[in-house]
Parts: structure tokens; C-alpha cells; sequence
């Protein structure tokens, strides 16, 4: 079944999503409490960030048991009562599955770690050191190497991330079994699919040897993603676990490019039924990451879209999504979050449910919440944004300069609370908030936009629901026109029966549009309460058109 394609998702950030217990963090009863609201969107499939025991070194993506709930987010008991409430909402529910790496604190690792000769010593990457050296120089997502050191046994573990989450060995058919077990006790809960983490890693370059590149996005798909085993793995996944259930799959895949992804979402492979691909993600990166910026354009941004969907038509399916707890907020990032907030987070709003593939939005982002500014390094929780501050200290560089860097790219943007009224910690908890609440939220909250009929909220829902009643939004034909025009997205959606055409001004600045459309169309939804002529473009203004 293809509900999937259809299907509009809801991701969620449980620890910042809504604290039932006032102890600062965010948990499943606090979830349970805003199904109506979720509901209320539109959307039909929540996705839960990881929901397992875990000591928090990665925020859940650091697993120490994968059959227990995190003693922060509650029992077994609140997840079957939140998978209920889910599905008798009519929605379902997709895990996020780590299967790349688990915590150093999982009873597997730490028997592991214990002695060579142990039944656990192969389910992770062991290296000797030679002659005092790394076993080779891969770097970690998190700066620094990859290698941490282990005295137990004079040797050392692989850890992409951090050193506290040492990568799993899927060449020993034991992991894997531990792996399909894992998936088939959710499964048998009820759930209905998975978010695989970092999936495109679980095979590596044979051997491991010694990265030629510096740029990390090379080393990225060059050695430690697409791995020769990469395929078979996931085949045999489909095999023991995932073709046994009317099931969603989507994997994240850094290091998946636009020559690679059917291989792994292609209808006849047998693999996953979508992938995200990190094109538009990673498109304002300088040679040096995220923390070398360059400024972001709407040409390169257009034409990963176009490419993508030009690779995935009736050959896959495409995941659509603008940000994620990994990234800053869409509307700081991508719109204009000063003068054309509102406007500009209607507009992606809009740009997000009008394209082919399946939308995923990110919490918050229906009521355009923005990035955050702390004054302080000790204000930020990510393990991935204080090491790469301590890095760059350690280095030499300024701090304050850094600090501006930090601003505009950590993840913890994405994680602040959400922003329910504008009572105390923006009605999220009674207690100090795990991660500061966002000063913003006596302006940017849910309680007020619900009853504001032009509020972000409320255009999410409307925009949603022109998506729901207009299927060629889903899966009619996509073409992109004024592909070089820095300023316009233009893109036309149709089908034999139907036809369409969006119209997004991406600029704080008044365009014309330079070609006629048809004459007779009914104007679906915008996001200007006066109307104007088909062609003219204000600020930030977005328009979906019907040709009659
Ligand atoms: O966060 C990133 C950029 O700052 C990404 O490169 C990210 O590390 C990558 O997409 C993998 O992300 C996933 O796995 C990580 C976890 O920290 C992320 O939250 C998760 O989405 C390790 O499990
Ligand atoms: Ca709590």
C-alpha cells in the first residue's frame, strides 16, 4: 500500500515539544495532551524522534536499550496510550530507528569493550593502534577523530558521532538480527514505520582506510556512506522485517546523492519506499561545513528540487522537507523572520505542500518559530555546537565572531521549546525549560494564532487542506520555470485532468512576472488579504492558482 505518498507528517522533538511533569523536559503525556492539536493541522503521520532509554549524550540518538522508554519521556505505558490516541485520531505513527550506532552505555557495548574474546567483541569497529597512531584519520560529525581509545583492551572504537556513540558492526549477521528483532517488537506494538538514522552509513569503505579529501562532505559519501554492503542489507531488512507489515519508510542519508538514491527507493529494489537527501540542506556550507557559511541562493536551491524531482518521477518517491531538528528554523534560514516573517512563513508553507513527494513538517514551524540568539556558549546544549565551539576556541578563533556562526547554525535553533501561549517558559513547563525558551514567544505562539484567522497556523491548515482536495498537488507532473531568476520560484503542477500553478516571490522586493499564464484560473489560496493581478509579485507574496 501507497498511503504514504499521500500522507502529510508531523515531526516531533519530544523533548521540546510539551513537559507534563514540570521537571523541565518534554515527554510523552505532554504529547499525548496536544493530539488534538495535532490533528488539528491536517497532518496524518506523527514522527517521534528516538523515545529510548538513553543517557542523553545526542538527545535520544544514543541508545542504551531500544525495547525501554526514556526515563525522562515516561513508561511503556504512556507509549501504548500515545500510539492509541494517534491512531484513534485516524493518524499513525513512525519511529525513528538508530541503526548505525548505539550508546557506550548499551549492555552490548560495554560488554564489547570488556575483553577481545567476548560474544560482543564483533558487534562493533575494533582497530589496534599501529605504532602509536589512529587506525586512520577519519573525522567525526561531532569535530575531532573518530577513534576513541579504549584501556580495557589497548585498542579503538569507530564513532562517526560522538565518542559516545560507538558504530555498530553490520558485517556480523548478529547485529543485524538484534537490528530486525528490534524493529519486529514495535512493529508488533502497533507502530506503522520508521525514520532510519543515518541509514546510508551502516556500510563503510572496506578496510576503513585513510580519507584522501578534507572536505567532509566528500569524505561523507566517499567512505563512510553507500558502502558495498549498503544494499544488501537493507534488502535483507525488507526481507526478514519490513514486507511483513503495511509499513512507511524513510531513510536519512547523508552521503545520498542524486546518482545513488534509486538505488535505494527505486519501486523494483525492494529497499525503502523514500529517503531524505540532504541537497538543500547542506547548500549554504563553505568548504569548511556548516561553520563556514556562504550565503544561500535561490537558483542552487531551485534546481536541487528540480533535479531531484526529475530523478524520482515515476521511478521513486521524494521526501519533502524544508528543516528538522537538525538545522535552523525554516523561516530565519530560507524567508525573511524581521519585516516578512509572516508572510515569508506562509510562503514556504505553501512551497513545502504544493511540491511532488511526501511534505514533513518540523514542530514549530507551523506557527513560525525562529532561530534563537543566546549571548552565551553555557545557554547551548548540543553535544554537535559546544564541541565545534571548543574546536574553534582551541584554534584560535574570535569568539565573538564564532558566537555569530553559532546563531546562525546551531541545531539548537530547531530544539528551543515549543511555544504553546504567552504565559511563563511559553507554556511548555512550570519548571526551567532543559534548553532556554525562545525570548520571542509573546509574539510567536499557538494560543494566539488559534483564533487569528491569518495567522502561520491557520495558513498551515488552509494550505493543507487545498493540498488534500487538489491529489494533482501530490502526484501530478512538476516543471519549474524561471529556473535562473533569483528572486521567483515558479512552478506549474498537472495532470489530464487538472492543472495548477504556484507562484512564490522569495524577495523583499515587487516582481512582475515576465510570461502569461492562462486567463481564466481561480486563485486556491495566498497570502495577502488583498488580491492582485495574476502576474504581480509583492514581497514575499505566494499564490496557487487553478487553471479553470
Ligand atoms: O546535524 C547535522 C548537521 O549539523 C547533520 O550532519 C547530522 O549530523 C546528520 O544529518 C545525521 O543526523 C542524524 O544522526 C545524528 C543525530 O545527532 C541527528 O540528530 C540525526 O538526525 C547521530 O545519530
Ligand atoms: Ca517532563
Amino acid at each position: 500500500m501507497t498511503w504514504w505518498k499521500e500522507a502529510i507528517v508531523y515531526q516531533i522533538y519530544p523533548r521540546s515539544f510539551k513537559d507534563s511533569n514540570d521537571d523541565g523536559i518534554g515527554d510523552l503525556p505532554g504529547i499525548i495532551s496536544k493530539l488534538d492539536y495535532i490533528k488539528s493541522i491536517g497532518v496524518d503521520v506523527v514522527w517521534l524522534c528516538p523515545i529510548y532509554q538513553s543517557p542523553n549524550d545526542d538527545n535520544g540518538y544514543d541508545v542504551s536499550d531500544y525495547r525501554e522508554i526514556m526515563t525522562d519521556f515516561g513508561e511503556m505505558s504512556d507509549f501504548d496510550k500515545l500510539l492509541n490516541g494517534i491512531h484513534d485520531r485516524g493518524m499513525k505513527l513512525i519511529m525513528d530507528i538508530v541503526p548505525n550506532h548505539t550508546s557506550d552505555e548499551h549492555r552490548w557495548f560495554k560488554a564489547s569493550a570488556e575483553s577481545e574474546d567476548n560474544p560482543y567483541r564483533d558487534y562493533y569497529i575494533w582497530r589496534k593502534s599501529e605504532d602509536g597512531n589512529l587506525p586512520n584519520n577519519w573525522p567525526s560529525f561531532f569535530s575531532g577523530n573518530a577513534w576513541e581509545y579504549s584501556k580495557e583492551t589497548d585498542a579503538y572504537y569507530l564513532h562517526l558521532f560522538s565518542k559516545k556513540q560507538p558504530d555498530l558492526n553490520w558485517e556480523n549477521p548478529k547485529v543485524r538480527e538484534e537490528i530486525y528483532d528490534i524493529m519486529h517488537f514495535w512493529f508488533k506494538k502497533g507502530i506503522d514505520g520508521f525514520r532510519m538514522d543515518v541509514v546510508s552509513l551502516i556500510s563503510k569503505k572496506p578496510g576503513l582506510p585513510s580519507s584522501k579529501s578534507n572536505v567532509f562532505t566528500e569524505i561523507i559519501s566517499d567512505y563512510y556512506a553507500n558502502g558495498p554492503k549498503v544494499h544488501e542489507y537493507l534488502k535483507e531488512m525488507n526481507q526478514e522485517v519490513l514486507r511483513h507489515y503495511d509499513c512507511m519508510t524513510v531513510g536519512e542519508g547523508p552521503g545520498i546523492t542524486l546518482d545513488n538514491a534509486l538505488n535505494y527507493v527505486g519501486k523494483d529494489r525492494g529497499e525503502l519506499n523514500m529517503i531524505f537527501h540532504f541537497g538543500h540542506m547542506y547548500i549554504d556550507n563553505g568548504p569548511g561545513g556548516k561553520y563556514d557559511p556562504i550565503p544561500y541562493d535561490l537558483v542552487d536551491m531551485k534546481k536541487v528540487f528540480n533535479q531531484w524531482d526529475e530523478k524520482l518521477k515515476d521511478k521513486g518517491w521524494g521526501s519533502i522537507f524544508l528543516g528538522n531538528h537538525d538545522f535552523p528554523r525554516i523561516v530565519s534560514r530560507f524567508g525573511n523572520d524581521g519585516m516578512y516573517w509572516k508572510k515569508s512563513a506562509k510562503l514556504l508553507s505553501t512551497l513545502l505542500l504544493s511540491m511532488r513527494g511526501t511534505p514533513y513538517i518540523f514542530q514549530g514551524d507551523e506557527i513560525g518559530m525562529t532561530n534563537v540568539a543566546f549571548e552565551s556558549i553555557d545557554d547551548y546544549q548540543d553535544i554537535e555546537t559546544l564541541n565545534s565551539w571548543k574546536d574553534a576556541m582551541e584554534k584560535g578563533s574570535d569568539p565573538e565572531k564564532f558566537m555569530e556562526l553559532v546563531h546562525q547554525q546551531s541545531r539548537d535553533n530547531a530544539r528551543t521549546p515549543f511555544q504553546w501561549n504567552s504565559e511563563s517558559n511559553a507554556g511548555f513547563s512550570n519548571a526551567k525549560p532543559w534548553l532556554k525558551v525562545n525570548d520571542n514567544f509573546e509574539l510567536i505562539n499557538a494560543e494566539s494564532q488559534e483564533e487569528d484567522p491569518h495567522s502561520v497556523l491557520n495558513f498551515y491548515r488552509n494550505m493543507i487542506s487545498v493540498r488534500k482536495k487538489n491529489p494533482t498537488l501530490v502526484h501530478g507532473d512538476y516543471k519549474c520555470y524561471l529556473v535562473e531568476d533569483p528572486e521567483l520560484f515558479i512552478f506549474n503542477r498537472w495532470d489530464e485532468h487538472h492543472n495548477y500553478w504556484v507562484l512564490l516571490n522569495l524577495s523583499d522586493k515587487h516582481n512582475t512576472l515576465s510570461f502569461n499564464l492562462p486567463e481564466e484560473m481561480t486563485l486556491l489560496i495566498n497570502n495577502y488579504e488583498e488580491v492582485n493581478a495574476y502576474n504581480e509579485l509583492r514581497p514575499w507574496e505566494s499564490k496557487v492558482y487553478k487553471v479553470n
